[in-house]
């Protein structure tokens, strides 16, 4: 498994037993950890969590632990202590047959020794033979995690594994190899996706003819398409980052993309690692004949025309997060309070005005779909025909040919909402502080918008 961030971090862990990571300078002197603190002093690696210098090798491990990683992993040797090898138990497993490979010129580590010594694999290879009873397993171990720092040093070595010494089990349509490179062999490196790692090291590589999918070996002719620097697989589709098309890979038709959009209610964002359109946890919604459910699931509605301050961030509070407000006009149509006129949305750098069916203005300028006019907002039409107002920072504003309007807020809104939508605490009770029922919404009206003198 490799991990590379664009920051220039790289992780290699064999599944198992190793974890190599390496990080570019930019990060020294910046770290705490077992791996020390990048200083370039290797005698002050050794520090406790609070920065005192830790008084053995087991306080330091010890307290580096993560938490919750103790389920199966325990401290020390038990209550019977760490098992303890005499020479003569030990010498069996320092042969050039066991442990002693790593120090034998003659053998497939000599090019390494010179660069990294191997005294203190050898060291604990003999003890881990010893204290496991010989068991080969830790033999492998010792000699994949020596050969593993030597790749990381930029040395070869030479291959040691046979199929009956250490043999690694490779899944279908791949083999072994002593010096693999991530970005050899997957579909994804067809299209030149994959970064390469400089360094080689031991893994399992697809056969001729196959490429890596997903954790598979494939035959190169079934691999998938790539969309804006990400590889799909065949029969997988992914929605773009607004959520406004969902592109699928076919066998026969390669990447296709169709317009896509999120439903009333739902939102577009990345939840456990997929990006969909949720359900929105901060939906308030203003529908046909005039009934309000707030954020926070109050139920209320107006029977009177007018302006209503539907949502706003409230004012004086603290300013995590950009200030915006939502005006609706309610108007009567066919001889009913029903019917969502037009939606006046201020943000910090502009306003929109949006109508049912006469257009959108933004700063007073009539614009054709979509509109990037403002830095912080879009405007657009969904697949159904719905008009979506989108801020940056979260907010959003829908309304549907029908009439029907919602205002969805992002989580980091919460409590700070003022207006008829509620404040947004998760509590319905205090949304109709001050009246109840029909007439809730008055209290709501638009002071900048009222018709009347006085
Ligand atoms: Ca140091
Ligand atoms: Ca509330």
């Amino acid at each position: 498994m490799v991990l590379q961030t664009t920051k220039g971090l790289r992780l290699l862990f064999d599944g198992d037993a190793q974890v190599l990571m390496s990080i570019p300078s930019s990060f020294r002197g910046r770290l705490c950890g077992l791996c020390g603190n990048f200083n370039g002093n290797w005698s002050d690696d050794f520090v406790l969590p609070n920065g005192l210098a830790a008084s053995s090798v087991e306080t330091f491990g010890a307290a580096w632990r993560a938490p919750g990683s103790s389920k199966g992993c325990g401290e020390g040797c038990g209550p019977q202590g760490c098992p303890v090898c005499s020479a003569e138990e030990t010498a069996p497993y320092e042969s050039n047959k066991a442990c002693g490979q790593l120090r034998n010129p003659q053998g497939p580590f000599a090019t390494c020794q010179a660069v990294l010594s191997p005294s203190e694999y050898f060291r604990q290879c003999v003890y881990d033979l010893c204290a496991q009873k010989g068991d080969t397993a830790f033999l492998c171990r010792s000699l994949a995690a020596y050969t593993a720092a030597c790749q990381a040093a930029g040395v070869a070595v030479k291959p040691w594994r046979t199929e009956s010494f250490c043999p690694l089990q490779c899944p279908a349509h791949s083999h072994y190899s002593i010096c693999t490179h991530t970005c050899q062999g997957s579909c994804a490196a067809l299209s030149g996706l994959t970064g390469c790692t400089t360094r080689c090291f031991e893994g399992c590589e697809c056969d001729d003819r196959f490429l890596l999918s997903q954790g598979v070996c494939i035959p190169v002719q079934d691999c998938g398409c790539t969309h804006n620097g990400r590889y799909l697989p065949v029969n997988s589709s992914l929605l773009t980052s607004d959520c406004s098309k969902r592109c699928s890979c076919s066998s026969s038709s390669g990447l296709t993309c169709q317009a896509a959009g999120c439903p009333p209610g739902r939102v577009c964002e990345v939840k456990a690692e997929a990006r969909q359109c949720w359900a929105a946890r901060g939906l308030c919604v203003l529908s046909v004949g005039a009934n309000l459910t707030t954020f926070d699931g109050a139920r209320g509605a107006t029977t009177s025309p007018g302006v209503y301050e539907l949502s706003s961030r409230c004012p004086g509070l603290q300013k995590t997060v950009p200030w915006y407000r939502v005006v609706a006009e309610v108007q009567t149509c066919h001889g009913k309070t029903e019917a969502v006129g037009q939606i006046h949305i201020f943000f910090e750098d502009g306003m929109v005005t949006v109508t049912p069916n006469k257009g959108v203005w933004v700063n007073g300028l009539r614009v054709d779909l979509p509109a990037e006019k403002l830095a912080s907002v879009s405007v657009s039409r969904t697949p159904d025909g719905s008009l979506l107002v989108r801020q940056k920072a979260g907010v959003q504003v829908w309304l549907g040919a029908n009439g029907k309007l919602a205002v969805m807020v992002s989580e980091d809104h919460a409590g700070k909402l003022c207006g008829a939508c509620g404040n947004f605490d998760g509590d319905q009770t205090n949304d109709w502080r001050d009246s109840e029922g029909k007439s809730v919404m008055e209290k709501w009206r638009a002071q900048d918008f009222s018709p009347c003198y006085g």
